[in-house]
């Protein structure tokens, strides 16, 4: 038997056998599918399942409270009643005693792709009708980007939805200036699903059309095929394009027109930029001693960019660093001085490479969406900043000009994703995780984040529901069907709420008396009501499979504003790009001023943490799968070297440590340690190591929260702090470190295994 389905990364067909995927096959119309779908077979029944409800022994004999031994502890089974019953009496207790701020319900992660069962979806409206919960903002994606491009170019959105499109790009752009690649690696990926990947063959065609790529990159494989290639220090992106921006504005080569009409502040940025206040100008040979790249090479780029029509673009990673808010404001900053935005293949990109969204075309309509009531409670995080409020409740700090305070969490509430995946400094939130009173986690597998919940809820995957998905740049709402029967006694999140609710009294609200199927069918009849088309029925939908819907093709981003600045006006205190911000300046952050400006960051080679920890770790989007989803698939374990993350390094590093291909090592800094197994590359610039992110965290010892990570997990090593006060955003992408031979026994990888479940 033969059924369809959709997942982040693209539609497909998947051949069933005992309960489970045996086979997939890619939508037939996706030329270029993701790699990804290959992890899918024997993903459904495999061992790493939550079998059924389960509760952690120490919180089931002791009751709520802050305990030590999640992590540590064994499981007790019980039924689905006992489940309801427990789980409904405690978010009971922490509401009447607490309040419903101290519940933590920002719940961040992937989930699936639906559009109804979307887990997050699910627990923010569950958790609205209860009275609220405190909430976190943005993402780890782009937690500095979210809020800084807002300031100064009145969006970060647009910048994806409505980005320059590929057919623009190959037909208009001379020169691809790629600031951390166009990595094909990751545009596999859409959130909701991407039924097309047309970024490989236009980079092709984009060549073809004689069409210069000049890309900065520590990694050759960023970029695939013949182009030219810099690598220089990993952090020092923004000194490269100060000093780019150093020659348009020393050589009369900045668009001053350009500037005066669209912009505001560009007089302010050049003070920096010469260096008239601080007697440091920002030219190539300033940023030739800070990169290690040739000041010539500066020069002649910024002469080749004035020259040609040239499109600027930064990938995501280098704003999940320190002073990440830098990378995006600068860029379009050069971009902007270059005069070229708002034409057809100039300009500025950000996140080419990063998602298969950039460079697609938009739907003209928004997508059937589950209604969400408001959150009567008002308290948020940025969402990074997880550990932090755990760990200092009624603590200050500063965030994007306002000064807010952690909340007194005592009940963490998580469904549809991982934050022993997405969260840095895995010592420190384990340390964090210990102080609440409850943790209830919904997952379908044993993650880290599972194996540390007090309560853990057995989730259904996408694949034995039925549900419907599709992505604001894709042009098909594609029809999810269930593959299979529900693993054991796991459940869908929506039933598992429904259950809540009714206990709590809410349950009407909650269900609005719909089954699922009622659901989609709502949804669908909604949504479709509000289109100036005749939408098939949902019936004759369900039964099609798939629903094509009328795209935007040919943007270039921002091509309004340049034709019309004052009716296009941007959502920006001044209507124009702000190269200088009366607002971030008058916050008075030392560490994000009122223009773009270069930083020194902690984690990188030129710095004093250098001499301890002389490689510069690249915890970058994992080849091999979806973050931490499906490491237990074929194609994320063909990766494993001895069972353990590749880590990728230079010959000569390897050599200096007396390691090869094949060895174990073990990854350390003053934060934590976990082994990887070598890769050599010469492809990996000299002092960059690669370890992706995704291997399910492996602690050597559970109960120890400075354990050695026997897998590979990067996060065992990355600092926990914010881009900056300004955004707070996540900063996991660069991290220092040593590499040393792993001399011991080799010790078993038990990530995937689950913990012991007793029989009650
Ligand atoms: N060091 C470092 N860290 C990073 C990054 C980095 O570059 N470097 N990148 C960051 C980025 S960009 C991101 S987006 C995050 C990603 O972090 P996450 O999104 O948290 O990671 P996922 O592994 O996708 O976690 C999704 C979880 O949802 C579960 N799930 C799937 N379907 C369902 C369902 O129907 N119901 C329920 N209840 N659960 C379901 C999966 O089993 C999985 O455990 O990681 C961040 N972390
Ligand atoms: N296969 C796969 N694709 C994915 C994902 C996945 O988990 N797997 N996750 C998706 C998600 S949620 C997101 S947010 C995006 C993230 O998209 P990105 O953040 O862009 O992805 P990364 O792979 O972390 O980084 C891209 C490249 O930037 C380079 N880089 C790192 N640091 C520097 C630097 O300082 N300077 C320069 N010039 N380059 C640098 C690295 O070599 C890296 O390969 O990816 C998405 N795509
Ligand atoms: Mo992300």
């Amino acid at each position: 038997m033969s059924r369809a389905s959709h997942s982040h990364w693209g539609a497909f067909t998947a051949e069933l056998h005992a309960g489970d995927i045996s086979a997939v096959t890619p939508m037939a119309t996706d030329t270029d599918p993701s790699p990804l779908l290959a992890n899918l077979p024997g993903s459904l029944r495999h061992r790493a399942r939550v079998a059924g409800p389960a509760v952690r022994r120490g919180w089931l004999d002791d009751g709520p409270g802050p305990s030590g031994a999640r992590g540590a502890d064994e499981f007790v089974a019980v039924t689905w009643d006992e489940l309801t019953e427990l789980l409904a009496d405690e978010l009971r207790r922490v509401i009447d005693i607490h309040g419903n701020e101290a519940i933590y319900g920002g719940s961040y992660g992937w989930a699936s792709a639906g559009r109804f069962h979307h887990a997050q979806s699910q627990v923010h409206r569950f958790l609205k009708l209860l009275g609220g919960y405190t909430s976190s903002r943005h993402s780890y994606s782009l937690g500095a980007t979210g809020v800084i491009m807002p300031r100064v170019v009145g969006t970060h959105d647009d910048l994806f939805k409505r980005s320059t499109g590929w057919d623009v790009i190959v037909e208009h752009t001379e020169l691809l200036v790629c600031f951390g690649g166009v990595a094909l690696k990751n545009t596999g990926i859409n959130h909701g699903g991407t039924t097309a990947h047309p970024a490989r063959a236009a980079l092709r065609r984009f060549r073809d059309r004689g069409g210069h790529i000049v890309s900065f990159s520590p990694l050759r494989d960023d970029v695939e095929g013949d182009y030219e290639w810099h690598a220089p220090v990993p952090g020092t992106d923004v000194a490269i394009m100060l000093a780019l921006a150093h020659v348009l504005a020393t050589e009369n080569l900045a668009d001053r027109e350009f500037l005066d009409t669209y912009c505001t502040g560009y007089d302010r940025f050049e003070r920096y930029l010469l260096g008239s206040d601080d007697g440091v100008p920002k030219s190539p040979a300033w940023a030739s001693a800070l990169s290690g790249l040739p000041a010539e090479t500066i020069t002649a780029l910024a002469r080749r960019m004035a020259a040609a029509r040239t499109l600027v673009t930064v990938s995501w990673s280098l704003q999940r660093i320190r002073h990440g808010e830098q990378a995006p404001w600068m860029g379009l900053t050069l971009a902007a001085m270059l005069g070229q935005i708002g034409l057809p293949g100039g300009g500025f990109g950000h996140g080419y490479g990063s998602m298969n969204e950039p460079g697609l075309a938009p739907l003209r309509y928004r997508l059937p969406v589950l209604p969400q009531g408001p959150n009567p409670v008002s308290t948020f995080i940025p969402v990074a900043a997880i550990s932090d409020m755990l760990l200092h409740p009624g603590q200050e700090y500063d965030y994007n000009g306002q000064r807010l305070t952690y909340p007194d969490i005592r009940l963490v509430y998580w469904a549809g994703g991982n934050p022993f995946h997405h969260h840095q400094n895995i010592p420190r939130l384990r340390r964090a995780l210990a102080r609440p009173d409850t943790v209830v986690v919904h997952d379908p597998y044993w993650t880290a984040m599972a194996k540390h919940a007090d309560i853990v809820v057995p989730s259904t995957t996408a694949y034995e529901r039925e549900d419907y998905s599709g992505s604001r740049n894709d042009p098909l709402l594609v029809a999810m069907r269930a593959l299979t029967e529900p693993y054991a006694a796991s459940r869908d999140d929506y039933d598992t709420f429904a259950a809540l609710a009714e206990r709590l009294g809410v349950g009407d609200q909650f269900t609005q008396g719909r089954t699922a199927r009622q659901w989609l069918q709502h949804m669908y009849e909604k949504w479709a009501a509000g289109l100036d088309f005749a939408a098939p029925t949902f019936d004759q939908f369900w039964a099609d499979g798939q629903l094509r819907l009328p795209t935007e093709p040919g943007l270039t981003l921002l091509s309004d504003f340049r034709a019309d600045p004052h009716t296009h006006r941007l959502n920006t205190p001044s209507g124009r790009i702000e190269i200088f911000s009366a607002d971030i300046d008058g916050f008075g952050y030392a560490d994000c001023v009122g223009h773009p400006a270069w930083f020194e960051p902690t984690e990188w080679l030129g710095g004093a943490r250098a001499a301890s920890f002389p490689l510069h770790l690249l915890a970058n989007q994992p080849a091999s799968r979806l973050h931490s989803q499906l490491d237990t698939g074929a194609l994320s374990q063909g990766s494993k070297v001895s069972g353990r993350e590749p880590i990728r390094m230079h010959p000569e590093d390897a050599a200096e440590r007396g390691v090869t291909d094949g060895d174990v090592v073990r990854v350390y800094n003053d934060r934590g340690a976990c082994l990887a197994g070598v890769v050599t590359d010469a492809g990996v610039r000299p002092r960059a190591v690669q370890l992706s992110t995704g291997a399910w965290f492996d602690p050597l010892d559970p109960a120890d929260p400075d354990a050695l990570c026997v897998h590979g997990n990067p996060n065992v090593l990355t600092d926990d702090v914010g881009t900056s006060a300004l955004a707070r955003g996540c900063t996991g992408a660069h991290v220092l470190v040593q590499v040393e031979k792993f001399a011991g026994p080799l010790p078993p990888v038990r990530a995937h295994q689950p913990p012991v479940v007793a029989e009650r």
